[in-house]
């Protein structure tokens, strides 16, 4: 999970499926349409914003980090869940809309997933899903966001302009031409076990991407690692089939008088078709990754080894199994747990090494 991968961006995918089965009436691994064909949560819209002292490359092995998540409604159609990661100690929160999206904390890691019910419109091929509300699904009892929060705005633009960005902020200047690479799709890799274009391989393409527009721009491998995402955007316009050619077009303008702070933007497409399949805008700076703060790292491992010893029992009874995610919801005087949690807006969970299948706690 740790080292700035999408494997990271994994984990936080499966955060929002949790959150949804939890709490919206549907188990959402198994759900159905009236058709009874699969219905997928599928990720549209993805959000991933940090700072300097908090982003993917802080977080390591053995930190122990909690998660507060809340869901928002947006029809039966599609479903927003925030995320905010920390490290852990500081007791779970509950999510304001205003708050998150100051992205004020430079302590926490923020995610923003927007997702929306889909299925394969032809079971052959993973072009033309269509949309498709599972039986069961309940949305109404959840908060409404504010509309200037809505992530269509964002989405809407990424869909018009190619880019987050309608155009690029004046005090930047472009890197370069546009570079473009082709991607064969990886099929050893790449696709989820119901045979889509895994919504965290999008990250890594892009990420293989950037790494060979780092080595046109002649920047060295350490450097490549040694950047900090601040923040990224990511819009799935379609998926893809597993012999599909990407070509991944990409464009960076770096700030004026600050050339290490660069923006980044992808768009790419299926290279036969033309097809766009995603849009992305990277905002990075190029430097050394920093730890997360030393005395706060090492609590925070102290107490996760004290969790493991006390809470964990691995059904297979293999010890070396360094895993544990303990999962709350927050205990009310209502006898509806679901709704009161929903209102609490309060899923919290730790997290160690999370790459090994995970057993359920105390939920
Ligand atoms: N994000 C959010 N909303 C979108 C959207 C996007 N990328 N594209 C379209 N929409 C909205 C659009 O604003 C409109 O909403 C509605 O979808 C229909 O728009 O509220 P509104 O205004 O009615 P259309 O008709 O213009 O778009 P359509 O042709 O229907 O295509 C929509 C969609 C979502 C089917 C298409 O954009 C698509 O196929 N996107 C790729 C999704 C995808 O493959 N994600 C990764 C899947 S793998 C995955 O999620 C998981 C769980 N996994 O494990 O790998």
């Amino acid at each position: 999970m740790c080292g700035g991968s999408a494997l990271f961006i994994g984990q936080i995918g499966d955060w929002t499926w949790e959150t949804v089965s939890l709490l919206c009436g549907t188990n959402v691994f198994t759900a159905t349409n009236k058709h009874g064909a699969p219905s997928y949560l599928s990720f549209c819209y993805f959000r991933i914003h940090g700072s300097p002292v908090m982003n993917l490359s802080t977080i390591n092995f053995g930190d122990r980090i909690q998660v507060s998540s809340r869901l928002f409604g947006f029809s039966s159609e599609s479903i927003l869940t925030l995320h905010k990661i920390k490290a852990a100690g500081v007791g779970p929160e509950i999510i304001d809309p205003e708050e998150f999206y100051s992205f004020k904390d430079d302590h926490s890691l923020y995610a923003e997933t927007f997702n929306r019910w889909l299925t394969r419109s032809d079971s052959r091929t993973n072009e033309n899903l269509i949309r498709s509300s599972p039986l069961g699904f309940e949305y109404r009892h959840l908060p409404a966001l504010p509309d200037t929060y809505s992530p269509r705005h964002a989405y809407y633009r990424a869909r018009r302009s190619l880019s987050f960005f309608d155009r690029m902020p004046s005090d930047r200047v472009s890197v370069t031409l546009p570079f473009t690479v082709e991607y064969r799709i990886d099929l050893t890799r790449d696709l989820n076990c119901v045979g889509l274009l895994y919504f965290a391989t999008y990250f890594s393409i892009l990420d293989w991407a950037l790494l060979r527009f780092w080595h046109h721009l002649d920047r060295t491998d350490h450097s490549f690692l040694g950047r900090v995402v601040l923040d990224q955007r990511l819009c799935y316009l379609g998926n893809v089939n597993a012999d599909g050619v990407l070509s991944i077009r990409m464009e960076a303008w770096q700030k004026v008088g600050a050339p290490a702070d660069e923006m980044v933007n992808f768009v790419v497409a299926d290279r036969e078709s033309g097809r766009k399949l995603a849009v992305s805008t990277l905002h990075l700076l190029r430097g050394a990754p920093r730890r997360l703060p030393r005395d706060r790292a090492i609590v925070a491992k102290e107490a996760s080894r004290r969790a493991v010893r006390a809470q964990c029992s691995q059904p297979d009874g293999n010890r070396s199994a360094l895993c544990c995610r303990a999962s709350e919801v927050e205990p009310s005087a209502d006898s509806d747990v679901r709704r009161a949690s929903t209102r609490i807006g309060r899923v919290y969970q730790d997290v160690i090494f999370p790459q090994v299948p995970c057993v359920l706690l105390g939920q």
